[in-house]
C-alpha cells in the first residue's frame, strides 16, 4: 500500500530531528520510502504561541497493516526522544500518517485521511509536491487541487536543504 507520512517539528534542532526520523524510516526493512518532499518552515496552526515548526511530507510503500504502520510511527517518536504530549504543544518530532492508500476509516487509533491534515496548507503545500495527481480517496480531489483550494492562512516558506544526511 501507498501511503504518505507527515513530519513536523518544532523545538530542538528541528532539521536533525527530522533527519533522525528519516533514518529511522529507511532503516526499517517493511517500508520502503518511495519520495521525500523538500523542507518547509511554517507557522504554528491551532496553538499559536509556540515556536515555527519544520514540516515535510514522505511518501512510502509498505505490506504493512495502517495500524502496524502507524504503531512504527510511534516506535520512531519514542526513540527519537518525544518528550512533549501536549495536543497541538511544541514537539521534538510528530509523524502523522496522513493517507494509507485509498482507505477512508475512522477508529478510536487511527482515522485516515487524518482529520485535520488534510486541510493545512503545512501539509498540502508538501504533500502535492511530491504527488501533485494523486487523488484523496475521501473527496476524490488531487492533492494539488487540495492545497489549491484549501483556506489556510498559516505561512509556509521552502527552506534549502533537505532532510537526508
Ligand atoms: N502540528 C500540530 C499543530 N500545529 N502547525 C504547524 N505549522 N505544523 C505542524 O506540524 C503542526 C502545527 C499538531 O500536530
Ligand atoms: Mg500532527
Ligand atoms: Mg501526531
Amino acid at each position: 500500500m501507498r501511503c504518505f507520512i507527515g513530519l513536523g517539528s518544532n523545538t530542538g534542532d528541528r532539521r536533525a530531528y527530522l533527519r533522525l526520523a528519516m533514518a529511522e524510516l529507511r532503516s526499517m526493512l517493511d517500508i520502503e520510502v518511495r519520495a521525500t518532499s523538500r523542507v518547509y518552515e511554517t507557522e504554528p496552526v491551532g496553538k499559536k504561541d509556540q515556536p515555527e515548526f519544520l514540516n515535510a511530507v514522505v511518501e512510502v510503500r509498505t505490506e504493512l497493516a495502517p495500524l502496524q504502520l502507524l504503531q512504527r510511527l510511534k516506535e520512531i517518536e519514542g526513540r527519537i526522544g518525544r518528550t512533549t504530549t501536549e495536543r497541538w504543544g511544541p514537539r521534538e518530532i510528530d509523524l502523522d500518517l496522513l493517507f494509507a492508500g485509498d482507505l477512508v476509516l475512522t477508529g478510536p487509533t487511527l482515522t485516515v485521511p487524518h482529520a485535520e491534515a488534510a486541510k493545512r496548507k503545512f501539509v498540502l503545500v508538501p504533500l502535492a509536491e511530491i504527488a501533485p495527481q494523486t487523488p484523496d480517496p475521501r473527496t476524490g480531489l488531487r492533492f494539488i487541487d487540495l492545497r489549491d483550494a484549501c483556506p489556510g492562512t498559516e505561512r509556509v516558506l521552502l527552506t534549502e536543504g533537505t532532510m537526508e544526511p
